[in-house]
């Protein structure tokens, strides 16, 4: 097996480059030619100097994540960096692209660092719910002070090669484009200084930063292990002798690996790139070509699915019927830009070249030289149909014709054009512009380059997209269904929304079903008849307890929006339950998690059997990007794993749900959704 890693000599330097596609990960092959290139340039006597390089999109991206499913976990990158840290030869690392986690730390391992302008250095590990096990967090203090490293370590974000610069995480910046020459020159440069070991510096910085940082992010950080531990191992590095604090992180390091967490986020960082894939699609399907998107309807919808094309570069012509909605429509989208462009997340010209390639209309006709079509009107299956009629006599042959219809039958959609092959749903979650979830609903009928095209798209506009089959709410929204139905039938059994909503937070939810009840508004599939009161929702919306944009639902709000528990819903829950005849009773945390959170495990699970996801890891996607499930449970079915099926089982039988078949074979065999 040949080497990725090879040696070039530059006269009295030698130049190690890694090629191991696609991202240079530290697999055991890199890291022992790693390792045979220090000591072949510490061998060789006209050698004075090593540059170490990557070829291909990125320099190293980090240890080999795939290694870690089978404990016990190599340890070998540590090793690695401390032999070239000891050189005794300057080694000056040569970076491009994004030097990432065990990446990052090579380049600490080596004495002097140069950069290519568009390159990115961080330590991401802590959303794997890891830390940097190679002395990042022993390193990066030394390096790049404590303020720069508690941050980079706690919350994974990558500095950029200009920042870099600034807080001496590098110390030169090289052409865009001549980095492997410039590289060489600098390290002839640094001969005369000789090696300067990162260990030997002086850990930089006011250690009372630590705390500060810990202070503010207490609340993004709730319920995970790994940005603690990161914390914890940095301010190690503030009072340890440098051997003890690798030996504390080392420590901390296995801790992470070997708990549930890091495996959860693992699996989802997996899961997120498998749900790309589509099976069964033959290797020489090619995607369609996109070079304007049609958006029907100018609403909340509308327009959030427009910026996200208008963002990516993508021209858009989007479509209304009334001049006040279009122009209401393009005004919120220009809004929501300029907010952006005033906290510095984008620059006014950027505002002003995706808004210059929104083309809005009253015609329908104008979406014939449109290559897709994403119809985001009301959810009515008659208005629908009739306007994929008329999208089959307007849009040229090919163009992609999609509804971001969230629960109606798209076959149906399909039938009301000559062409179902087009034809797809695009299911965005709201905001569209914010939401990363996408679910693309595959229709019977819809051609394989079509399905492609849409899945491609997703990812080009950063969305995270999932395939999903034609069913009552698809993937997401059919999990939600019994989830939502226990929880007002636990209501009315005596539990209140307060509590209910506070085992879903404390499970690491961002909210409860009521608080989420009260956000998305109450009112949603009302039938806006008052006098009609079927149900609980049905009361409280004849009331006007619409929710958050009433300053009333479930819950009372205040000017800031803050909730109260109200004596009206109470009053409303406490008659309906009398009205059926229950009496209330005291209900445990542990029967809200099985009758609001098993059940979902048990749609999940059908789900599957019908075939409507094409494996359990895309479930654990959808939830994970749509609705906020904790990442470091892994989603409902990796948490299923790991909560033992014949649990779930046991938990949902004695409520007297019927069982899925899967998961009652799963739950017999002691097996897995994930395998
Ligand atoms: N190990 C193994 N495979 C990896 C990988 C990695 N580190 N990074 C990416 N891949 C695979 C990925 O699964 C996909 O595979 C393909 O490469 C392209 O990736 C000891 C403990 C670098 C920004 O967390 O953030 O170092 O689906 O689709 O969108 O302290 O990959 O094609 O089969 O994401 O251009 C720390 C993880 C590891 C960085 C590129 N490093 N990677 O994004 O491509 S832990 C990370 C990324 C560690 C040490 C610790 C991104 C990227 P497939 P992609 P991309």
């Amino acid at each position: 097996m040949t080497s990725p890693v090879t040696t070039e000599r530059h006269d009295d330097v030698l130049v190690i480059i890694s090629n191991n596609p696609p991202v240079n990960a530290l697999g055991a092959n890199v890291r022992i030619g790693l390792d045979a290139g220090i000591r072949e340039a510490l061998a060789d006597e006209s050698i004075k100097a090593v540059v170490i390089r990557c070829d291909g999109r990125t320099f190293f991206a980090g240890a080999d994540i795939t290694e870690f499913t089978k404990p016990p976990v190599e340890p070998g990158l540590p090793d690695v960096v401390n032999t070239i840290e000891a050189s005794t030869k300057p080694v000056i690392a040569a970076i491009h692209g994004t030097a990432l986690g065990g990446g990052c730390e090579v380049t600490l391992g080596c004495h002097y660092r140069i950069a290519v302008p568009s390159a990115k250095m961080g330590t991401p590990e802590v959303k794997l719910g890891l830390l940097p096990g190679a002395g990042g967090t022993q390193r990066l203090p030394r390096v790049a002070g404590i303020e720069a490293a508690v941050e980079m370590c706690a919350t994974g974000t990558p500095v950029g090669a200009k920042k870099a610069l600034e807080i001496g995480l590098i110390d030169r910046l090289a052409g865009e484009d001549s980095l492997a020459k410039d590289a060489i020159a600098f390290a002839r440069e640094m001969i005369a200084k000789g090696p300067r070991p990162s260990r030997n510096l002086p850990v930089k910085g006011d250690v009372a930063a630590i705390a500060a940082f810990a202070k503010v992010n207490a609340r993004k950080f709730r319920g995970f292990e790994a940005p603690a531990a990161n914390i914890t191992c940095v301010e190690a590095a503030t009072r340890l002798p440098f051997e003890e604090g690798l030996a504390f992180e080392r420590e901390q390091f296995f801790k992470l690996i070997m708990g549930v967490q890091s495996a959860a986020q693992r699996h989802i960082f997996f899961a997120e790139r498998q749900a790309q894939k589509i099976d069964g699609i033959a290797p020489d399907v090619k995607p369609r070509t996109i070079n304007r998107v049609g958006v029907i309807g100018a609403g909340t919808m509308g327009g959030g699915i427009s910026m996200n094309f208008l963002s990516a570069g993508v021209a858009v012509t989007i479509v209304e019927m009334k001049q006040d909605a279009l122009d209401k429509g393009t005004g919120i989208m220009r809004k929501n830009y300029e907010a952006s462009a005033a906290k510095g997340r984008m620059k006014p010209e950027q505002v002003e070249a995706a808004m210059g390639l929104l083309k809005p209309t009253l015609a329908l006709e104008e979406l014939a030289d449109c290559d897709l079509i994403i119809e985001a009107v009301y959810e009515n299956m008659d208005v629908k149909k009739e306007i994929f009629g008329k999208l089959d006599k307007i849009c040229k042959p090919g163009a992609i014709l999609a509804s971001n219809t969230s629960y109606l039958n798209i076959d149906e959609i399909a039938a009301s054009t000559s062409r179902p092959q087009d034809v797809l749903g695009m299911h965005f979650f709201s905001p569209a512009n914010v939401m990363k979830l996408l679910e693309v609903v595959r229709g019977a009928k819809t051609a394989p380059d079509a399905l492609m095209t849409a899945m491609g798209l997703a990812k080009k506009i950063g969305k995270v997209a999932v395939v999903a089959g034609v069913c009552h709410g698809f993937i997401g929204n059919r999990m939600l269904e019994p989830r939502q139905m226990e929880a007002m039938k636990l209501l009315m059994e005596g539990a209140t929304p307060a509590q209910v909503d506070r085992v879903h937070v404390e499970f690491g939810m961002p909210m409860g079903p009521f608080q989420m009840a009260d956000l998305a508004g109450v009112d949603i599939g009302w039938h806006r008849d008052p006098t009609r009161i079927e149900n609980i929702r049905d009361a409280l919306a004849a009331v006007g307890r619409w929710g958050q944009k009433t300053g009333k639902g479930f819950y009372d709000y205040d000017e800031k929006r803050n909730p109260t528990p109200s004596v009206e819903t109470q009053q409303i829950i406490d008659d309906f339950s009398a009205k059926a005849g229950l009496t209330k009773r005291e209900i445990s945390d542990q029967e809200i998690i099985e009758r609001t959170l098993y059940t979902m495990v048990n749609e999940g699970a059908r789900i599957l059997e019908e075939g409507m996801a094409q494996r359990a890891s895309d479930i654990d996607v959808v939830w994970i990007y749509g609705y906020g499930w904790p990442v470091y449970r892994g989603g409902p079915m990796f948490w299923a794993d790991t909560e033992g099926n014949d649990k779930i089982v046991a938990g949902l039988e004695k409520h007297g749900f019927a069982i899925a078949p899967l998961l009652k074979r799963l739950a017999e065999t002691k097996g897995r959704f994930n395998r």
